[in-house]
């Protein structure tokens, strides 16, 4: 098996999935303008999952339902009764769809406006800062009084929010100046899997 993955990015959920897990697989970062990468992964991003018998997956959050559900002694998919369910898949679609989505503007500014100029673009990095800082905000109300996400054991929906927190961690309102998210970040950095995942990506 092997993940194409670039360092920190939300590839980093499913690595740190299957590192819970205990599988073997390799790492490759790809070159995204290859036409080799677009070949197995058409929209050329990060994550995609080539499994043993060469199928391809990509999607981070279906990535993490594969590695959760291949896995069901593992826990990280969640007890398995409706309203656990519910609750990983809530934080699932939010920080896939809200989240990760607020900080593409504060690193991708060209993506977001035709032509522009530095002012315009700083601009845009503000807006996006300022709309990750309010998602922020409700992460750490939600957070607080809890362990994990959804749960006492960390879960797939752990492993790729801690991912994304650690994404707002040069802006002005950072996930780590949230005291729930702070703790929360301090627990999942104390996890071997984490961890591991963090020295093979070259993170500190
Ligand atoms: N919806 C995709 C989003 C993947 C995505 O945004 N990947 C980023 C890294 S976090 C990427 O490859 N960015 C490179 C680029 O867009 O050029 C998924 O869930 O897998």
């Amino acid at each position: 098996m092997k993940l194409y993955y670039l360092p920190g990015a939300c590839s980093m959920a499913p690595h740190i999935a299957l590192n819970w897990v205990g599988a073997e697989f390799e790492l490759e970062k790809p070159d995204l303008r290859s036409e080799q990468y677009r070949q197995i992964n058409s929209v050329a991003q990060a994550p995609t999952l080539v499994l043993d018998d060469g199928s391809v997956l990509t999607q981070c959050n279906a990535i993490l339902r594969f590695i959760a559900d291949s896995h069901p002694e593992s826990d990280i998919g969640g007890p398995g009764d409706p309203r656990s369910q519910y609750e990983i898949n809530r934080w699932l679609s939010f920080v896939t769809s809200d989240l990760h989505r607020s900080h593409a503007a504060y690193f991708f500014q060209p993506r977001f406006i035709v032509n522009g100029n530095d002012d315009e673009y700083a601009r845009v990095k503000q807006a996006a800062e300022n709309l990750v800082a309010g998602l922020l905000r409700h992460c750490d109300t939600w957070l607080a009084g809890k362990t994990y996400t959804a749960g006492d054991k960390p879960s797939i929906a752990d492993a790729y929010a801690f991912t994304v927190f650690r994404w707002s961690r040069n802006m002005a309102s950072s996930a780590y100046g949230f005291p729930n998210i702070k703790a929360y970040m301090d627990r999942m950095l104390a996890n071997p899997g984490v961890q591991q995942a963090m020295q093979r990506e070259g993170l500190s």
